[in-house]
């Protein structure tokens, strides 16, 4: 099921989410939907607040369409267990800030410790685009959004953007 994404400002993308407790049918039934919203977005990656679940959860395919089978990674609990010194810059995006972008710099290498759908702890490196995406997501379960690590005006600009995205959306109905 496509579930809704919520549009930032929502005191809901600002909340440090709650830990998982157990991998019950339920929370498989959770990374599915938000598996096909963020396919059907398209996104390469999506956080549980961003459609209002304060959970640790996380999904990501950074795969291209062109470049083969596509890689679904569901990360529940997500922890990062060591960054790289080195830095990379993207021009990163946000399903919850449509149509806005702006350069990054993040560690360009991360490891990250999570437990998976099998119940079982995991833990692998990240490098690339996959490694950006792992960082922002988990952002969002800490209620951080890339905007957070621009300069107070830009941030700003962004913002009165999306209340007035929202303004529009909620006359539409
Ligand atoms: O968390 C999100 O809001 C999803 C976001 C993830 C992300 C993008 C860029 C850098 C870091 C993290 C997106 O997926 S935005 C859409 C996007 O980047 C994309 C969409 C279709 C094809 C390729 C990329
Ligand atoms: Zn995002």
């Amino acid at each position: 099921m496509i579930r809704s994404i919520l549009i930032h400002p929502d005191p809901r993308l600002k909340k440090v989410c709650d830990p998982v407790t157990g991998i019950s049918p339920e929370l498989g039934k959770l990374a599915e939907d938000m598996l096909e919203t963020m396919y059907d977005a398209p996104g390469i990656g999506l956080a549980a607040p961003q459609i209002g679940v304060t959970k640790r959860l996380i999904v990501m395919d950074c795969i291209k369409t062109d470049e083969g089978a596509p890689r679904p990674m569901v990360l529940f609990n997500p922890e990062i267990t060591w960054s790289s010194e080195d830095l990379s810059t993207y021009d990163e995006g946000c399903l919850s800030i449509p149509d806005q972008y702006a350069e990054v710099d993040r560690p360009s290498q991360v490891r990250v410790r999570w437990t998976g759908l099998d119940g079982q702890s995991h833990e692998d490196q990240f490098a690339g685009i996959w490694a950006t995406c792992v960082q922002h997501e988990i952002d969002h379960l800490n209620g951080k959004l890339f905007i957070d690590y621009l300069g107070p005006l830009k941030r700003q600009m962004i913002t009165r953007k999306m209340e007035k995205l929202k303004r529009e959306l909620a006359r539409q109905g």
